[in-house]
């Protein structure tokens, strides 16, 4: 028996391989057994027809792709890189890597390579929590864990399905709930997660900003601030206060389309409830103003000194299985490794731990950017920006410009496949071995259960082999992702909060280690005085907006069986097909009036592109707005590519569109 996790979602569930099949590990604190089905099958996702098994080039994207040698393909693109200035190459990861993968990576190219053009699918993602949390606690640390809710007397959800995207916790929420917990949804959807809420706001989209202004206010107009928690932790209330004095409450009331009495039972519940969790994913984090949106919410835990109190605490559900150890490692463009930014100091640090001279100091391009860049190579690995980017029309247009488009997947069936020149195969969950944190800075180790395909290789090993062709040999000469982990946990000790230099690779498996815990204990902040910071921010309505000709907000998501873009989860041999792969929801008095009815198929369309969908009639979704799940591979030829103009994450979440019969 081999106890591994999970490769799916942000929960990051242990299991266990046992003759061929795998169950939930019991003993495992985080799901106590329990898997979905996404857990469940990740086997049958190993055995598929569609994995690619050998690398393939081509010299144009009109062409076949050709099977090739690994010698070859690589001496190919090191070739490339060599004539190629540095400002010219990007690197898009993705924070389903492990974390060896993302060290290595992050090593190479902003090590040695010396450019900070690396970045992750996280920016589509985790973004604007990130850089909040930045600002607010002075570092990316998430201060509340899973095991939280069962200490908590209210669990507030603002944009997160937890029913489809974190089943397993999900499963957890509704145990401590029969214990006593209230659960409070904020959706304009009312999703499988609303539907076992005590309360359902189904504000209108957009306007969590003023969802949470206004609940701000109410605590400091009616005395609930903790005083003694604000005065020791926290900075800028009396500015905070001062604004909260002239906002125009009934317009951003308005704006939120809940009524009086819809808020006032709302904050009934909250000024009664003792510890409160309030957590959130993308129907804050997608956002034009997603930074800001984390903000309002933040604001609200600092106000009543909820926070750094077992059961208490804002919650950002990290989505990817490891998107919370790429951020550690440093994968995103805009920050060095170990949560170090481009300052003299970090990159003394970082310069001096890696040997190496040649760390740029400004911020490299963000993933939202890397397409728009006129690069002249582009290695992608274990993500497929043609299919997750907004704007597809227009991201199809400007990958067809760069010169060399190189892919690391481990599935042939990606939309960016269509695109690229050369095509690496990696070897998948089940085939390698490395260490993920999960979304409660679990960190724990995915484990070989089965021999690697014949010509496929780890993540890791495919960037030592870039490193080595490029001549940093002397310094990418890992055997094994023990090694690669050992060096980044020495690397932790530059960071004055990173304690993961303490855990054991060895004993990972059977002991989880948890980083940051003392962070809490300590309840000091990240920031240089050791307090938190307030900031005021408002709603400026930066998302497009619907017009005459465009009249509803497409909102995008999750469905349970599904994995995104589908290489894993939509195989002719899983039973995962719980929900349809293309439908679109849309509220029974919008369809008739457009006269469509139940499973007619429509058209949907923005200023950017169009794509043909099934009309799913129901009440869950409010009037004028539609949903798309992300499982129709065509969504993104409707989505706008405004984004945060601090995280660079996109407003996948409202753009405008019409709907039509076909
Ligand atoms: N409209 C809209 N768009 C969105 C979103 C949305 O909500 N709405 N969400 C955004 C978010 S939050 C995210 S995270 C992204 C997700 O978007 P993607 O990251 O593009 O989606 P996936 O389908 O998970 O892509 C993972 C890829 O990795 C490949 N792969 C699997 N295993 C391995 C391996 O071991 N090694 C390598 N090298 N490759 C492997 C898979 O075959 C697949 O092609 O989408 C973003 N786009
Ligand atoms: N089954 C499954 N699970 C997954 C994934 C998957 O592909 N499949 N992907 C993983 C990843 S990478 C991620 S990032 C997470 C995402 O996890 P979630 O964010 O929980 O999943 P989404 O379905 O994107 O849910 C976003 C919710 O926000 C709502 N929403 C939209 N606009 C607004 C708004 O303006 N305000 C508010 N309050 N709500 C709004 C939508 O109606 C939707 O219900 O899921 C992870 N888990
Ligand atoms: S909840 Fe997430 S981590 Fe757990 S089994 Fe399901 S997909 Fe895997
Ligand atoms: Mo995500």
């Amino acid at each position: 028996m081999i106890k591994s996790v999970c490769g799916y979602c942000g929960v990051g569930c242990g299991l266990e391989f046992d003759t061929n099949k795998l169950v939930g590990d019991i003993t495992y604190p985080v799901n106590e057994g329990k898997l979905c089905s996404k857990g469940v099958s990740e086997l049958i996702s190993i055995e598929t027809p569609s994995r690619l098994l050998r690398p393939h080039i081509r010299n144009d994207i009109n062409n076949d792709y050709k099977i090739t040698s690994w010698e070859k393909a690589i001496e190919s693109i090191v070739n490339k890189m060599k004539q190629t200035p540095k400002n010219k190459i990007g690197f898009y990861l993705s924070g389903q890597l492990l974390t060896e993968d993302y060290y290595i990576a992050n090593k190479l190219v902003k090590g040695f390579i010396g450019t900070n053009n690396i970045d992750t699918n996280s920016r589509t993602c985790m973004a604007s929590a990130v850089v909040a949390h930045k600002k607010a606690f002075g570092a990316d640390f998430v201060p509340v864990r899973m095991k939280d809710v069962e200490k908590a007397n209210l669990l507030i959800l603002a944009g997160a399905n937890t029913a489809e995207a974190h089943v397993v916790f999900h499963n957890r929420i509704k145990k401590a709930k029969k214990k006593g917990l209230q659960i409070v949804v904020i959706d304009p959807r009312e999703t499988d997660t609303a539907k076992l809420a005590d309360l359902h706001l189904a504000i209108k989209p957009g306007s969590d900003i003023d969802f949470f202004n206004l609940l701000s206010k109410r605590i400091i107009d009616e005395e609930l601030v903790n005083k003694e928690f604000v005065e020791k932790h926290v900075n800028n209330f009396e500015l905070l206060k001062n604004k909260f004095k002239r906002v125009p409450v009934t317009k951003m009331l308005k704006r939120t389309g809940l009524s009086q009495d819809e808020f006032d039972e709302f904050w009934e519940i909250y000024k009664n409830s003792e510890n409160i969790i309030t957590a959130w994913t993308m129907g804050l984090n997608q956002s034009v103003q997603g930074v800001d949106k984390n903000l309002a919410l933040i604001n609200t835990h600092l106000l009543t000194g909820k926070i750094f109190k077992e059961g208490n605490g804002p919650f950002s559900l990290t989505g990817q299985p490891n998107a919370m150890g790429g951020r550690e490692v440093g994968g995103l463009s805009t920050m060095l490794a170990v949560h170090f930014g481009f300052d003299k100091d970090s990159i003394e640090k970082v310069s001096k731990f890696w040997g190496t001279k040649t760390i740029d100091n400004k911020p490299g391009l963000t993933a939202t950017q890397m397409l728009e860049a006129n690069l002249d190579i582009l290695i992608i690995c274990h993500t497929d920006p043609i299919y997750h980017l907004p704007n597809r029309n227009k991201m199809e247009q400007l990958i067809k410009k760069i010169p060399m488009v190189v892919e690391i997947n481990a599935y042939e069936n990606s939309e960016t496949a269509k695109f690229a020149h050369i095509r690496l195969p990696a070897a998948p969950w089940g085939e390698k071995e490395g260490t993920q944190t999960n979304l409660d800075r679990t960190i724990t180790k995915q484990e070989k259960l089965t021999r690697s395909s014949i010509d496929c290789k780890p993540d890791w090993e495919i960037f030592q082999l870039l490193a080595q062709g490029l001549g940093f040999g002397h310094t990418f000469n890992y055997n094994t992702p023990k090694e690669i982990f050992e060096e980044y946990q020495e690397m932790t000790k530059l960071s004055d909060h990173m304690n993961i230099h303490e855990a054991n690779y060895d004993d990972i498996n059977a002991k989880p280690f948890i980083w940051g815990e003392d962070i809490i204990a300590k309840k000091e902040f990240l920031t240089p005085d050791k307090k938190a910071n307030l900031f005021f921010v408002e709603n400026k309505l930066l998302s497009e907006k619907t017009s005459l000709k465009y009249p509803f907000t497409l909102l995008t998501g999750r469905t349970r069986d599904q994995w995104h873009s589908g290489t894993k989860t939509n195989l002719p041999k899983t039973l995962l097909k719980y929900k349809e792969l293309n439908f679109c929801e849309i509220n029974p008095i919008d369809a008739m009036e457009l006269g469509i009815v139940d499973g007619e198929e429509i058209k949907i369309s923005s200023t950017r592109g169009e794509i043909i969908s099934k009309a799913l009639i129901t009440k869950d979704i409010r009037e004028k707005c539609i949903f798309i799940p992300v499982s129709n591979r065509e969504i993104n030829y409707l989505t706008n590519d405004l984004c945060d103009k601090e995280s660079f994450e996109p407003d996948y979440n409202h753009s405008a569109v019409k709907v039509e019969k076909v």
